[in-house]
């Protein structure tokens, strides 16, 4: 599927170079202050970064979900914060408005993202509805030329950075599940939308999430997304797949960085006379990482091709993200083990990005969430 290899390895090269010389040299900064330096967010736009999956119709790169996945093995090198501010751009922030928008939708707010002039978020999980989705409570009630809409939005990445939030609202309440929600792109400077105290996490300093409050918050009936109400939960869940195979790819990347950091500790730690790579049991921990990447790595260019040949890929995604991400776990438990005491402060990348990789099982989809879905598949295609 790939179009142009050689454009391809031009814009690889130059992904592969900008997280070596500008993203690794600055994590520790990003992590000791929060903030992601300007100079960097100009550096993520003039790559296109925020752009790699939007149309070229519409200013992006237009990449096929194998040329993405490529593009996040490299970006997973570093600090999981760089990705996730033009993350949500590509993926959950963006897709709603790609797969199922209008075409004024499109031709209004897919340039801006594409350029990264416009953060977009990604507003489903709510105070009450995490894994269960489908009971959210949000209320957007149709009046006029408007829909009213009403709810707490939490955990949302990029909400203090966002300008358009796309927020999955229930239209119909007299439909409990799936199918009484809808999907909007409301504004950030609308009157009735604010925000809460951004949240103190575990890890991943510099991505900020934050709840998003609407109170009487009128949006223009032409912001429902496709403008049909009822289809914004399976917008949604189409969302997910694509960004659970593009989360399921960073976790390869961030996987190959801790591993390398921890070959390069074991070559050059001495104990008992010489380096502690040499010792077999440090050879199987390195060993058991390196075919685990491997296997999650294969799947995920696996699944990122059937997409890209229109396959229904909803088993595959759910399958990348629950290996891929538990595999991204052992590894940084390896990789701190490797480096033992050294593992456990931060003077080593690796204690920051042990915390880091903590999200990956539990973001876009819990791990037992990716079990429900490939099982109820399962049981769904079963002829029996
Ligand atoms: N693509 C398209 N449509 C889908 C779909 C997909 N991947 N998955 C489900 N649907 C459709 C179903 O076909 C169903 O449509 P019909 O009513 O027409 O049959 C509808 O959506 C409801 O699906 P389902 O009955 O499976 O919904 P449930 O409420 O049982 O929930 C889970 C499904 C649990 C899988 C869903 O709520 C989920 O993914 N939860 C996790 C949410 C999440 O990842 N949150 C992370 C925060 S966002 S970063």
């Amino acid at each position: 599927m790939i179009r142009d290899q050689e454009t391809l390895n031009l814009l690889l090269d130059a992904v592969s170079r900008f997280v070596r010389e500008r993203l690794v040299p600055a994590e520790n900064e990003v992590a000791e202050t929060d903030e992601i330096p300007t100079d960097i967010v100009a550096g993520m736009r003039e790559l296109g970064l925020f752009g790699l999956s939007i149309p070229e119709e519409y200013g992006g790169l237009g990449l096929t979900m194998e040329e993405e996945v490529l593009v996040a093995f490299e970006i997973g090198k570093t600090s999981p914060c760089f990705r996730s501010l033009f993350g949500t751009n590509v993926g959950i922030g963006s897709q709603g408005i790609i797969i199922d928008g209008t075409v004024e939708q499109r031709q209004h707010y897919l340039p801006k993202l594409a350029s990264g002039e416009l953060i977009a978020s990604f507003a489903l999980t709510e105070p009450g509805s995490g894994s269960d989705a489908g009971s959210l409570s949000t209320r957007a009630v149709r009046d006029g030329d408007d829909y009213v809409i009403n709810g707490t939005k939490r955990f949302i990445t990029n909400a203090p950075e966002a300008g358009i939030y796309t927020v999955m609202a229930r239209t119909n309440p007299d439909v409990k599940g799936a199918g009484g929600i809808s999907a909007f792109i409301v504004e950030r400077d609308l009157p009735g939308v604010s925000l809460g105290k951004i949240d103190k996490k575990m890890g991943q300093k510099g991505a900020h999430t934050c709840d998003v409050i609407f109170e009487n918050c009128r949006v223009p009936a032409q912001n429902l997304i496709g403008g049909v109400e009822g289809i914004g939960f399976k917008t949604a869940m189409r969302v997910l797949d694509k960004g659970r195979l593009h989360i399921s790819a960073i976790c390869v990347g961030a996987a190959e960085r801790m591993l390398e950091d921890a070959l390069h500790y074991a070559l050059e730690r001495q104990q008992f006379g010489k380096p502690i790579g040499e010792f077999q049991l440090i050879q199987a921990m390195l060993a058991d990482s390196k075919a685990e990447i491997y296997s999650a790595r294969s799947m995920v260019l696996d699944a990122a091709r059937r997409r890209d040949n229109k396959e229904d890929v909803s088993t595959e995604a759910s399958c990348c993200k629950l290996f891929a991400s538990e595999m991204c776990g052992r590894v940084a438990d390896r990789a701190v083990q490797i480096h033992g005491g050294a593992g456990y402060v931060a003077e080593y990348a690796i204690e920051r990005f042990y915390r880091d990789v903590r999200l990956f099982r539990i973001y876009e989809g819990t791990s037992q969430i990716q079990q429900l879905v490939i099982a109820r598949n399962m049981m769904r295609n079963a002829s029996i």
